[in-house]
């Protein structure tokens, strides 16, 4: 799963980057980088904790996304010339878009020359997406009737269908609706998808505050979410910067740090669990004495093909799987309790692993 990172220079791409890779890819303010950064990023999540408390595993592993911190078109992002070529396949690669947009003010960088305005640029982002999308569709629509003049009698109702489709999806952009926001039968959501529109993906968008104005961050915050929200897009507030030197500190002097500046989730958690959330996949849980560990699959998944996950043996050789629910695991308080609650359960080949199932798979190989 592939999370990229899009923006206009200097909004503070590869600073957020680092923050959520822990890396120590190039920041700058004046030169421009011409390489995607690539990184995994640990995703924060809530229901770890609760259970390293009864398991006391040796070791903890969270899920694990990847970001690509794309650098800006070389034609230039937000003046209108489109997005297109390598940078566009980037971005329709993604699972999910996190548009960074500039809020902070700091002379030593330089801005585009007509001041900083985190939802101007978000807006034209936005617009470049859309932008974008209507030129797939148009090509495709192109493609489709010039197919039509030799098609045979029985190709032409699929051909027809599809510039319908093409034509409809396209008429809703310029109205303003994502494609993510249209009506689509589950055909039509089926076919859509082959074409990655970016309007179809889902969107967070962050605002990088300055790291003296995070008292700020909530209200930005809400004010991009009222004008935002309704689009579908998801947005959080926090300040590149800090996070990205809060990142390099050992784990407890960045604790520590953290609590100084005053409690509540960090936004650059949020940020990612957003970012992990918009993908919508599902998470399950191994847990035992050497390793509690978030695992990420698609929704629907049955036991068998979690267990591949872990290791195709254990898909090949799968016997069953032993099932407590997160809840009942974290209000039982251990396994031997669950099973004499009668929340253990033992589940086959055929069962569909549900969010925050805690697994233990039985295999033989
Ligand atoms: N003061 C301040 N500077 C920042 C912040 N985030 C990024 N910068 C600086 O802005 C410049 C551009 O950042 P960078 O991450 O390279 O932006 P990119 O072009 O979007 O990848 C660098 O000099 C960063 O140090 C921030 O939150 N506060
Ligand atoms: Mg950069």
């Amino acid at each position: 799963m592939d999370i990229a990172i899009v923006g206009l220079p200097r909004s503070g791409k590869t600073t957020i980057f680092n923050a959520v890779t822990r890396g120590a890819a190039q920041v700058a303010a004046f030169s421009s980088q011409t390489k995607p950064n690539i990184g995994v990023a640990k995703v924060p999540d809530d229901r770890l904790q609760p259970l390293v408390k009864i398991f006391e595993p040796a070791k903890i592993t969270h899920a694990e996304v990847t970001y690509v911190d794309i650098p800006a078109a070389p034609e230039g992002l937000g003046q209108s010339k489109g997005i297109s070529g390598e940078y566009l396949n980037h971005l329709q690669k993604a699972d999910a878009l996190v548009i960074v947009a500039r809020s902070f003010d700091d002379p030593a960088v330089p801005d585009e020359g007509n001041g900083i305005d985190a939802s101007r640029d978000i807006e034209t982002l936005l617009y470049e997406f859309t932008f974008a999308d209507l030129g797939i569709l148009e090509r495709r629509m192109g493609r489709i009737k010039d197919n039509l003049k030799s098609a045979r009698t029985t190709e032409r109702d699929g051909l027809n269908r599809e510039h319908a489709l093409a034509s409809r999806l396209k008429d809703g952009l310029e109205d303003g609706m994502s494609i993510r926001r249209q009506t689509l039968t589950p055909d039509e959501a089926k076919h859509v998808e082959g074409f990655q529109f970016l309007t179809n993906k889902p969107v967070i968008v962050v605002a990088n505050v300055g790291e003296d104005d995070t008292s700020a961050a909530g209200d930005i915050e809400a004010q991009l979410d009222t004008q935002f929200g309704e689009d579908g897009i998801l947005t959080a507030a926090l300040s590149g910067k800090l996070e990205m030197e809060l990142s390099q500190m050992d784990p407890e002097d960045e604790k520590e740090f953290r609590e100084s500046l005053g409690a509540g989730e960090s936004g650059l958690d949020r940020m990612m669990s957003l970012s992990y959330k918009a993908l919508d996949q599902l998470t399950f849980f191994t847990c035992g004495p050497t390793e509690v560990r978030a695992w990420t699959v698609t929704k629907g998944v049955t036991a068998p093909q979690a267990a591949g996950k872990i290791h195709s043996d254990m898909e090949r050789g799968f016997i069953r799987a032993e099932v407590v629910g997160y809840d009942d695991m974290v209000r039982t308080g251990s396994m031997a309790e669950a099973r004499k609650q009668g929340v253990f359960r033992q589940e086959g080949k055929t069962y569909i692993v549900t969010e925050a199932d805690v697994m233990l798979i039985l295999f033989n190989v």
